[in-house]
C-alpha cells in the first residue's frame, strides 16, 4: 500500500508521499523541482536544463495538460498548434496525439500515453523515496476539468500502472492540506468557517469557497478562468520584446522556434525577478539570432501596464460569489503566479482582506493529494476527515419521451451540487431507451462539446399485463468527478394470492405513482456519508442499488394511510438491466490495453537505455579517474612505457566518446572499459598491495 499524491501541473509537477513522520514532498533525481518539460527521444525522461530544451525542442513536450479529452479538430487544439514547438497529430479515434521521434522512429503518442509517461516518471520518483513499489495514489486535476478530460487522466494513470483512488480537484486538495491540521475548527453543529482558496498556476486560475467544521470540509462553490495563469504574463513580455528586438535589431523572432523558446525562458525569469524587485531589470540573451546579442530592460510599473488586460481578468470569476467580507475567515492563496504582487493586490482588494499564505504555494496541491490518499488507504492511520466536493458545471439528461412525443430533459446535477453523489430516476417504459447526458451551460464550458455521453438502458420489457414497466436508473457523479449511469433496474410486478404475505417483501404497488412525471428524481442518496473512508465507498458501489431500501421508506410513509388491507397483495421482483455506456471520447478498451502493454515495453526500454547510459558513464569516469591518478598516486607503480600506452588509450577513448562512441550499444562500452582495465588493473593492484602491506603489519602489531 502506497500513499502518494501527484500534482500534475501544466509546468511544474510535484510528488508527495506519506512516511512515518507525515507528508513530505520528494525531489526527483535531477533537481529539487519538477518541470513538465521532458524529452521523449530515448524516453529517459529527464528534467532538462534550458539548453537541452532549446536544442531538442521538437522532442521536448510540455504544456499538454489541456489536450486531454479533446478532439484533434477542437478549436482550442487547432489554435495552439502553430505556437507549439512539437507537432500534434490526430489519433485514429479523433482525439489528440503528439508526434515525436522515439528510438529514431517517428511516433504518434496519444495524450493519455504522454501523460502516462510523465506519471511513470513521477511514480519512479515516489518509489525511489519510499523504497517500495507504488500503485495507489491520488492525482490532481483542475476543478474546471470536464468529464472527458477527467476520464482521459484516469486512463493515463492506468497506463502508467497506477491505481488512482481519486482524481482530486486542485483547490480541494489545497483545502484539505489547509484544514486537516487545524485544531480549532467549529463543531459540526456550529456555523462553518468559510475560507476562499485561490490557486493561480501557469495555465489556469481556480478559486473555491470552502466550509470547514471539525472533521470535514465542503466545497460550496467554485469559480475559475481556465485560461488565466503565469503563461499570460510571459506572453505579454514575449510580445513586448519581440516588438522591441524587431525595431532595435531588425529581427523577426517569431520565425525562429529556438530563439522564441529562449525568449520565453528569459521572460519567465524576468517576470519572477520582478515579483521581488520594482526597479529596472535587464534582459540579455547572447547569440540570440543571426549571431546577434540582444538586450533590453523593464520595470514592474511598465510590466503591470502592459499586463493590464490580463490583470483585469483576475477579478472576473470572483463576481460569481455572493460573499460578504465578514463571512470570510481567510483567503488562502497558492500557485506560482500568486507571487505576482499585482495579482495578490487585486484579489486582496476584491475580498477586502489581507491574503493568507500559510501553505507552501508550490507543494500544497501534492500534499493535499497525499493526505487524501492516506485517508482513503486502510493501511494508514490519519485523522477522520470527510471531503465533499462540488460539481463544476450543471449536468442534464435528455431522452425521447414515451408519453409526450419528443424530447424531455431534466437537470440532474446543478452547478455546485455536492459530489460524489448518486440519484435515482424513474421511467415507465416498454422497450430499451437511451439517455443523453450533457452540460447544459455550454457557454460556461472551457470546452466546445457539451456532450457527456450516451447511455442505453437495455433489455427493458413490458409487464406481463402489457403495461409499461417501472425502470429505475441510478445516475452518479463519482469520486473522480465523472458522471455515469451506474445502474438500472426493472420492477416486475407479480400478483400473489390475496391475503398471502409476500415472501420477499419488496413493497406495495402504488398505482398513483404511474402518474408520476417521467425522469422524476425520487430519492437522493447521499454518498457523502461514505466519504473519508474509501473502503466504504468502494463497497457501496459493489452492492446492488439501494432502490429497495429507498422504496421501503416510501412504503412506510404510505402505511400511515389506513385502508391498506383493501389493496391486493402484490409481490415485485427487481431485475438488473444492462447499460451500454458510451461516454464522449472514451478510450476503447482494446486501445487502453494496447497502451498499457506499450508503456510496459517502453519502461523496459527505459531500463535498457539507463543501463546503456550507465555503461557509457563508467567508461567516461574511468578515463578521467585514471588520467588523474596516472600522474598522481599511481605514478610510482607504472613504468614510463606502460604509462604512455595507457595514456594514449585513455585519450583515444575520450575522443571516441565524443564522436563515434556517443551513441553505441551497451556492450561497446563494456568492451571499451575492459580494454582499459586490462592495462590499468595491474597498476592499481600494485598500488593497493603497497597500501595494504604496512596496514597488515599494524594489525599484527595490535594482535600481539
Ligand atoms: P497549472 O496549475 O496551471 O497546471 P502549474 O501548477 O504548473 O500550472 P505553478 O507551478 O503553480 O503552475 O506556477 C507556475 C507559474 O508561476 C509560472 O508561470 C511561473 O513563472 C510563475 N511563478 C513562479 N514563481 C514566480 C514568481 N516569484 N513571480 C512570478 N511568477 C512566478
Ligand atoms: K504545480
Ligand atoms: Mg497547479
Amino acid at each position: 500500500m502506497s500513499v502518494v499524491g501527484f500534482d500534475v501541473g501544466f509546468l511544474n509537477c510535484y510528488v508527495a508521499v506519506a512516511r512515518a513522520g507525515g507528508i513530505e514532498t520528494v525531489a526527483n533525481e535531477y533537481s529539487d523541482r519538477y518541470n513538465y518539460l521532458f524529452c521523449i527521444k530515448h524516453r529517459v525522461l529527464s528534467l532538462l536544463i534550458s539548453y537541452q530544451v532549446v536544442t531538442n525542442c521538437k522532442n521536448t513536450v510540455q504544456g499538454f495538460k489541456r489536450f486531454h479529452g479533446r478532439a484533434f479538430s477542437d478549436p482550442y487544439i487547432q489554435s495552439l498548434k502553430s505556437s507549439l514547438v512539437y507537432d500534434l497529430a490526430q489519433m485514429p479515434s479523433g482525439t489528440t496525439g503528439i508526434k515525436v521521434m522515439y528510438m529514431e522512429e517517428e511516433k504518434v503518442f496519444s495524450i493519455e500515453q504522454v501523460t502516462a509517461m510523465l506519471l511513470t516518471k513521477m511514480k519512479e520518483t515516489a518509489e525511489h523515496a519510499l523504497k517500495k513499489p507504488v500503485a495507489d495514489c491520488v492525482v490532481s486535476v483542475p476543478c474546471y476539468y470536464t468529464d472527458a478530460e477527467r476520464r482521459s487522466v484516469v486512463d493515463a494513470a492506468q497506463i502508467a500502472g497506477l491505481n488512482c483512488l481519486r482524481l482530486m480537484n486542485e483547490t480541494t486538495a489545497v483545502a484539505l492540506a489547509y484544514g486537516i491540521y487545524k485544531q480549532d475548527l467549529p463543531a459540526p453543529e456550529e456555523k462553518p468557517r468559510i475560507v476562499v482558496f485561490v490557486d493561480i498556476g501557469h495555465s489556469g486560475y481556480q478559486t473555491s469557497v470552502c466550509a470547514f467544521n471539525k472533521g470535514k470540509l465542503k466545497i460550496l462553490a467554485t469559480a475559475c478562468d481556465p485560461e488565466l495563469g503565469g503563461k499570460d504574463f510571459d506572453e505579454m513580455l514575449v510580445r513586448h520584446f519581440c516588438e522591441e528586438f524587431g525595431k532595435k535589431y531588425k529581427l523577426d523572432v517569431k520565425t525562429k522556434p529556438r530563439a522564441l523558446v529562449r525568449l520565453y525562458q528569459e521572460c519567465e525569469k524576468l517576470k519572477k525577478l520582478m515579483s521581488a524587485n520594482s526597479s529596472d531589470l535587464p534582459l540579455n540573451i547572447e547569440c540570440f539570432m543571426n549571431d546577434i546579442d540582444v538586450s533590453g530592460k523593464l520595470n514592474r510599473g511598465q510590466f503591470e501596464e502592459m499586463c493590464a488586460d490580463v490583470l483585469a481578468r483576475v477579478e472576473a470569476p470572483l463576481f460569481a460569489y455572493k460573499l460578504k467580507k465578514e463571512d470570510i475567515y481567510a483567503v488562502e492563496i497558492v500557485g506560482g503566479a500568486s507571487r505576482i504582487p499585482s495579482v495578490k493586490e487585486r484579489i486582496s482588494k476584491f475580498f477586502g482582506k489581507e491574503l493568507s499564505t500559510t501553505l507552501n504555494a508550490d507543494e500544497a496541491v501534492a500534499r493535499g493529494c497525499a493526505l487524501q490518499c492516506a485517508i482513503l488507504s486502510p493501511a494508514f492511520k490519519v485523522r477522520e476527515f470527510s471531503i465533499t466536493d462540488a460539481v463544476a458545471y450543471p449536468i442534464s439528461l435528455k431522452w425521447n419521451s414515451a408519453a409526450e412525443e419528443g424530447l424531455s430533459d431534466c437537470e440532474v446535477f446543478p452547478k455546485n451540487h455536492a459530489a460524489p453523489f448518486s440519484k435515482v430516476l424513474t421511467f415507465y417504459r416498454r422497450e430499451p431507451f437511451s439517455l443523453e447526458a450533457y452540460y447544459n451551460t455550454p457557454k460556461e464550458l472551457p470546452y466546445p462539446d457539451p456532450t457527456i455521453g450516451q447511455f442505453v438502458i437495455q433489455k427493458v420489457v413490458p409487464q406481463a399485463s402489457g403495461e409499461s414497466s417501472k425502470v429505475k436508473v441510478k445516475v452518479r457523479v463519482n469520486i473522480h468527478g465523472i458522471f455515469s449511469v451506474s445502474s438500472a433496474s426493472l420492477v416486475e410486478v407479480q400478483k400473489t394470492e390475496e391475503g398471502e404475505e409476500p415472501m420477499d417483501t419488496e413493497q406495495q404497488a402504488t398505482p398513483e405513482k404511474e402518474e408520476e412525471k417521467e425522469g422524476n428524481m425520487q430519492t437522493d442518496q447521499d454518498e457523502t456519508k461514505a466519504q473519508g473512508d474509501g473502503q466504504k465507498e468502494t463497497e457501496e458501489e459493489k452492492t446492488p442499488p439501494e432502490n429497495e431500501e429507498m422504496e421501503e421508506s416510501k412504503t412506510e410513509k404510505k402505511s400511515d394511510q389506513p385502508p391498506q388491507a383493501k389493496k391486493p397483495k402484490v409481490k415485485t421482483k427487481v431485475l438488473e438491466l444492462p447499460i451500454e455506456n458510451s461516454p464522449q471520447w472514451e478510450l476503447a478498451v482494446d486501445m487502453l490495453n494496447l497502451f498499457v502493454e506499450n508503456e510496459g515495453k517502453m519502461i523496459m526500454q527505459d531500463k535498457l537505455e539507463k543501463e546503456r547510459n550507465d555503461a557509457k558513464n563508467y567508461v567516461e569516469e574511468y578515463v578521467y579517474d585514471m588520467r588523474d591518478k596516472l600522474h598522481g598516486r599511481l605514478e610510482k607503480f607504472v613504468s614510463e612505457a606502460d604509462r604512455d600506452i595507457l595514456s594514449l588509450q585513455l585519450e583515444d577513448t575520450e575522443n571516441w566518446l565524443y564522436e563515434d562512441g556517443e551513441d553505441q550499444p551497451k556492450q561497446q562500452y563494456i568492451d571499451k572499459l575492459a580494454v582499459l582495465k586490462k592495462l590499468g588493473q595491474p597498476i592499481q593492484e600494485r598500488y593497493m598491495e603497497s597500501e595494504e602491506r604496512p596496514r597488515a603489519f599494524d594489525d599484527m602489531g595490535k594482535q600481539i
